[in-house]
């Protein structure tokens, strides 16, 4: 039964004899099954294609042998299927077509809604996945509202997320209006997946690390409870970058697991915790290309230091990067589960 997989039970705080081990990013560029899948696709086309989903999100799992598929999808999604003039530029990320600017961008932004049916293609290919599957659970996935509104106000990709810093002090009733509108559509976007069979969420606040504590409890915070109360019944696993003085905050959303990036040892992640709270990581995704004896000790020690937290899923502290030689992710896959 799925429920007593590794993985599930380490979300749950009790350790296996097998240590559960998936990768963000583990389906893409690093698989050239997954090139070859996708060649003459846009990439938001492929996402609302079920069954490309589907194949693209099987492909790590008969590769490496993960613990878990991660949906195959992005966080863009929902807003693409509320309407909105959003792509996914080739090597760069989303693009926004009325990047929110001033109160009328705001005002059509928030007017979109999703349709009842709109949905209908991430279910029909979580449905299709999970068939495929057998005992490997599935984990749904959204962005949370923070991250989101970086793309939504910046228009694109940001260094630093200035601009939507820069609204959530300025004018904290629009960002509200904003985060609560993102909150509603990543919202639905996990329920249908768990709905169609996802076993586990992932709430991605990629961006977090941008905004001190105090900010994130009263700016991001909120919108991403809401996100992740739209789910139950399921373990909610709650991940940033550069969050080592967020864990606890991004727990007291509503999170039962926390990731945590390669900045910050898996110990001192849990000491921060409190000690009883699962953690998901923290393979630093640099030493992926690094000599097998190299990645090996790393691996050591994210292993050792993962043993003061309740339960830990391996991971990397982000994800997979495209030029990674896909042997060695099966290679750390092999090693996780030989231990
Ligand atoms: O295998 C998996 O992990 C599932 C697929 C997945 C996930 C979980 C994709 C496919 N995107 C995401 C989430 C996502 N998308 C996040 C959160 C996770 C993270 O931080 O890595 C973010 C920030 C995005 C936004 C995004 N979409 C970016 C980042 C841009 C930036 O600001 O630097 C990019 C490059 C995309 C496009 C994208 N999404 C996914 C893939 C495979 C790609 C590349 C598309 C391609 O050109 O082939």
């Amino acid at each position: 039964m799925p429920a007593d997989s590794p993985l599930l039970q380490a979300y749950r705080g009790v350790r296996s004899e097998r240590l559960p081990v998936w990768f963000m990013r583990q389906a893409g560029r690093s698989l050239p099954e997954y090139k070859a899948t996708r060649a003459g696709t846009a990439m938001l086309d492929a996402c609302l294609t079920p069954e490309l989903a589907a194949e693209i999100t099987l492909q790590p799992v008969r590769r490496h042998g993960v613990d878990a598929a991660i949906f195959f999808s992005d966080i863009v999604v929902p807003l693409k299927l509320a309407g909105v003039d959003v792509e996914i530029a080739p090597g760069r990320g989303p693009v926004f077509g009325r990047p929110v600017r001033d109160a009328a961008d705001l005002a059509d932004l928030v007017a979109h809604d999703l349709p009842d049916d709109a949905l209908a293609p991430i279910e029909e290919a979580v449905a299709r996945t999970v068939a495929e599957l057998g005992d490997v659970p599935l984990i749904g996935f959204a962005g949370a509202p923070f991250t989101l509104a970086s793309y939504v106000v910046e228009g694109g990709p940001s260094k630093d997320q200035l601009r939507a810093r820069t609204l959530m002090h300025a004018d904290p009733e629009a960002w509200r209006t904003l985060t609560d509108f993102l909150a509603r559509l990543s919202g639905a976007f996990l329920a249908a997946q768990v709905r169609a069979g996802a076993r586990a969420v992932q709430l991605f606040d990629s961006w977090a690390g941008g905004l001190s504590e105090a900010d994130y409890r009263a700016g991001a915070l909120p919108a991403s409870a809401a996100a992740l109360a739209a789910v139950d019944g399921v373990p909610k696993v709650h991940f940033g970058t550069g969050t080592a003085l967020l864990l606890a905050a991004m727990r007291d959303a509503g999170a039962d697991v926390v990731g945590v990036d390669h900045r910050i040892p898996l110990d001192a992640a849990s000491a921060l915790l409190g000690g009883t709270t699962p953690v998901q990581g923290n393979i630093d995704p640099a030493l992926l290309a690094a000599p097998w004896p190299v990645l090996e000790r790393h691996l050591e020690q994210v292993v050792e230091a993962g043993r003061a937290a309740p339960a830990h899923v391996l991971n990397l502290g982000h994800g997979v990067p495209p030029e990674t030689d896909p042997g060695v992710l099966t290679r750390i896959v092999d090693w996780a589960h030989r231990r």
